[in-house]
């Protein structure tokens, strides 16, 4: 990875937040010799380990040129109206979170040139106190979602594949987000419910329900517009249960640490989606009342 990087980057990175991917994509960044900052609610410095290595991270100076914004679903908008003050003319912003994206608030507060990217990525990072483990490989894929990213399309897919490649880069983000959904879907209410790593999940007694959530994600798929193959889709949740089962998902690693999940954005948005063609969806609907009330349980 740092041998291909180029020896001047053409944009200089500010990551947003200390989540997991966003301290891996920086510690990624940063390896490779690239020059990145972090962009936090609180302006300090952050020192963290990562895989084992002592890495020191300056907090933002602006104007931010290019900016990973790795946060929550439901933070996305205050997360880019937070920074719009501080963009130069031609920022590109890169987004990154489980479930769908959900842009069409968020393009038509980007001047002409701003540049708006969406990345999905099957990486696996847990993060414990200042310590940063990257979990599991996976991959990723990139798109642009506006005129002003096309134009810049090789400088972000660079950097990206240093921070959280191997990188894809499509013009589609749709199907691949479909993709991920039906992943996360699986994974994440399961490990929050069970209070266990992704690797547990291999085991026989969890095999019922995985194949009942994925029937059901593969159903409203189809009606959307997107097909996903059920047995395809059920090698690839296995491949990342396997490829990241050292990992805590994201989902479980919220409840752990009392903070609101992304469950509405993830079995939410397939329920939602199934009663917009009439399909029943007990086992996703059954789920995502299952974490909502243990979510409600915790953070109270
Ligand atoms: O996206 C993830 C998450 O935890 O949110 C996976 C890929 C399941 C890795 O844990």
């Amino acid at each position: 990875m740092a041998q291909n990087s180029p020896a001047q980057p053409a944009l200089s990175w500010t990551v947003v937040g200390q989540g997991a991917i966003g301290l891996l994509a920086a510690s990624r960044f940063k390896l490779a010799g690239w020059p990145v900052q972090l962009w936090l609610r609180q302006p300090a410095p952050v020192d963290i380990c990562f895989n084992q290595q002592p890495l020191h991270f300056a907090y933002a100076t602006v104007p931010l040129t290019a900016v990973l914004i790795p946060v929550k679903s439901y933070a996305v908008l205050s997360a880019v109206q937070a920074l719009l003050p501080v963009l130069t003319p031609d920022a590109q912003l890169v987004l990154s979170h489980n479930g769908m994206a959900a842009t069409e608030h968020i393009l038509p507060l980007l001047g002409p040139a701003q540049g708006l990217w969406f990345i999905t990525t099957t990486h696996g990072a847990l993060k414990q106190d200042a310590t940063v483990h990257h979990t599991g490989q996976g991959q990723s894929v990139l798109a642009p979602l506006n005129a002003a990213a096309k134009n810049q399309h090789l400088a972000v897919q660079q950097a990206m594949d240093i921070a959280l490649g191997p990188v894809k880069l499509t013009d589609n983000i749709l199907p691949f987000l479909w993709h991920k959904l039906a992943i996360n879907a699986v994974i994440n209410p399961l490990t929050a419910l069970y209070n266990c790593n992704n690797g547990e999940l291999a085991k026989v007694q969890y095999q019922q329900q995985i194949n009942q959530i994925l029937t059901e994600v593969c159903q409203v798929a189809e009606a959307a517009g997107y097909p996903l193959q059920y047995e395809k889709m059920l090698e690839k949740v296995q491949q990342v249960i396997q490829s990241t089962a050292a990992n805590f998902s994201s989902m479980q690693q919220d409840i752990i640490h009392k903070r609101r999940t992304e469950i509405d954005a993830i079995n939410g948005y397939i329920v939602t989606q199934a009663a917009r063609y009439n399909i029943a969806m007990p086992f996703n609907t059954q789920l995502m009342q299952q974490v909502l009330q243990l979510q409600h349980r915790t953070r109270d």
